[in-house]
């Protein structure tokens, strides 16, 4: 009997230290109103949209797809609900860790969906490893919040070559309010960064304008940007929650840095 328990002790030990080496998963969350899928490649997502409004973009709204942590606004062909448009959006290219590419099947727990999430596809050698999850919101009227996570077996890919900038995003908490004498646009923002090797990346805060620039900050800072013509650039301490408070001129840009230096894009805070 001793013996037994020992055994299965140790097998069970075994499976666990196997799962926790290569299960990764994926949490999604998106403002789905009709029917969209997403794909999952190596380190990339993104969505490809069939029936009535893009996700996020319904009736004007500009709501983020969640992937874990991250807010991401995908890029789509045309502004506002790119209705039945059949396209693809951009690509985030920060999954970390990546899909793998040994032909494990993907699965999908759902946690909040009001109409169907289904795997319409498994990842395999005919179509290059792309796992694709489907939304299917066309049934009700309007948009609703889907919440999901993917779990999937992950490709052991080394960083010691990592040559991909991080992917940056600006969640903006409060909206810009207009105050006068100076006048300055106000906002609270959260800073948010996610790379495929880099679990901290530095995000930097600067205006269009002038050569200043705020940080480093990490992913999740909240910080309050003012801009305006006449405004001195600087940064000084915030009050909580706010880890700064920072003084531009011109629109305010956000970018972010890697541990091997690669630096992303600068993008425009909304
Ligand atoms: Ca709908
Ligand atoms: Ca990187």
């Amino acid at each position: 009997m001793k013996n037994a328990i020992t055994r299965l002790t140790i097998i069970s030990f075994v499976l666990g230290a196997t799962l926790s080496v290569s299960g990764a998963q994926l949490d999604v969350k998106a403002f789905i109103d009709g029917r969209s899928d997403l794909v999952v490649q190596g380190n990339n997502v993104w969505w490809h949209h069939y029936d009535f409004a893009a996700p996020g973009r319904w009736l004007g709204a500009d709501e983020p797809t969640y992937l874990n942590s991250f807010s991401w606004f995908p890029d789509w062909p045309q502004p506002g609900e790119n209705r039945d448009c059949r396209c693809d959006s951009s690509v985030y290219d920060q999954l970390s860790a990546p899909l793998g590419v040994d032909g494990s099947p993907i699965s999908v727990a759902i946690i909040s969906a009001r109409g169907s999430v289904t795997i319409v596809q498994q990842p395999s050698q005919n179509n290059g490893f792309a796992a694709i999850v489907e939304f299917d919101d066309n049934p009700p009227g309007g948009a609703a919040w889907y919440e999901i996570s993917i779990f999937y077996d992950n490709s052991s890919e080394p960083c010691a070559n990592d040559s991909q900038p991080p992917q940056v995003s600006c969640l903006v908490l409060k909206p810009s309010r207009l105050f006068p004498n100076p006048a300055r646009i106000i906002a609270e923002v959260q800073l948010q960064a996610t790379d495929d090797c880099d679990s901290d990346p530095l995000i930097y805060v600067g205006g269009t304008k002038t050569a200043f620039v705020a940080g480093p900050f990490h992913d999740g800072d909240i910080v309050e940007v003012a801009h305006g013509p006449s405004l001195t650039p600087g940064s000084h301490p915030g009050g909580p929650p706010n880890v700064a408070a920072i003084q531009l001129i011109g629109d305010v840009q956000i970018w972010a840095v890697d541990s091997s230096g690669n630096a992303s894009a600068k993008q425009t805070c909304r």
